[in-house]
């Protein structure tokens, strides 16, 4: 297995496509989306522009679907949700379908999702993640961070060292085996002094520091746990992931 690591969804190749593509967005868009599906959604629909959002799920139940929508932090009108994994609990969300835009990490799924596989990761999944590579062993693998409008950000790359450190832990690999890119081998160290302070580091991160300042400190909490849940969300055809 090759791990390579693209920071932002910009810095992916144009050429070629790799047997696994992750996309990480840990504050927030891939915690909000573990955090629905281990809620008991059925499904996540992502989209990058609300109106096609806002058209597509008016063909689905009322009774059946949630709108999320975020830009620059905040929910967007029309939406029943924002982009918070605390607004998330197996009565609102069970069963239905999470028709999903946010400013990156929606976008940065859009990026990938031509790959055979395509799946997300999160800090709260990290563990998951790392099981789920080692039951598939696809041969090359693309972490890509979402950043922030084109750049990079500390939390996705803190998790994608995470992921790489525990697949190293597990299969006793080095960074000769495993390491595709350099930015793969720095994620790593990032990963190693940060592993136990991460709810400090998503504090100094911009965008940490951009949602504290719209009140959400309960969501940088939640964000920054490692290994909470066990789900693994995955495409299952274009821009639509289930477990
Ligand atoms: O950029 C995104 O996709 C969002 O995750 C941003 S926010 O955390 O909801 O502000």
């Amino acid at each position: 297995m090759k791990l390579f690591l693209f920071h932002t969804p910009e810095e992916v190749p144009n050429q070629g496509l790799p047997d696994c593509a992750i996309a990480i967005d840990v504050l927030r868009a891939t915690t909000t989306m573990a955090a629905a599906l281990a809620a008991g959604a059925e499904a996540i629909q992502v989209f990058s522009d609300i109106d096609t959002l806002l058209t597509v799920s008016e063909t689905w139940p009322l009774d059946k679907r949630l709108r999320a929508g975020e830009r620059g932090g905040g929910k967007v009108e029309g939406c029943d949700l924002g982009n918070s994994p605390l607004d998330h609990s197996a009565e609102r969300s069970g069963g239905k379908r999470l028709f999903m835009s946010t400013t990156n990490g929606t976008r940065c799924l859009k990026r990938i999702e031509q790959a055979p596989l395509v799946i997300t990761a999160a800090l709260t999944t990290r563990q998951a993640v790392v099981e789920f590579l080692l039951e598939h062993r696809p041969e090359t693998v693309w972490l890509v961070g979402s950043g922030w409008e084109g750049t990079y950000s500390l939390e996705d790359t803190v998790c994608a060292g995470a992921v790489i450190h525990g697949v190293m832990t597990a299969t006793g690999q080095s960074f000769k085996d495993l390491a595709g890119n350099d930015a793969a081998i720095a994620s790593v160290s990032l990963y190693l002094q940060w592993q136990d302070q991460l709810l400090d580091l998503l504090h100094y991160a911009s965008h940490g520091q951009r949602l504290l300042g719209l009140d959400n400190e309960a969501d940088l909490k939640y964000c920054a746990q490692l290994d909470v849940l066990t789900v693994v969300p995955r495409q299952q055809e274009a821009g639509v992931l289930a477990l």
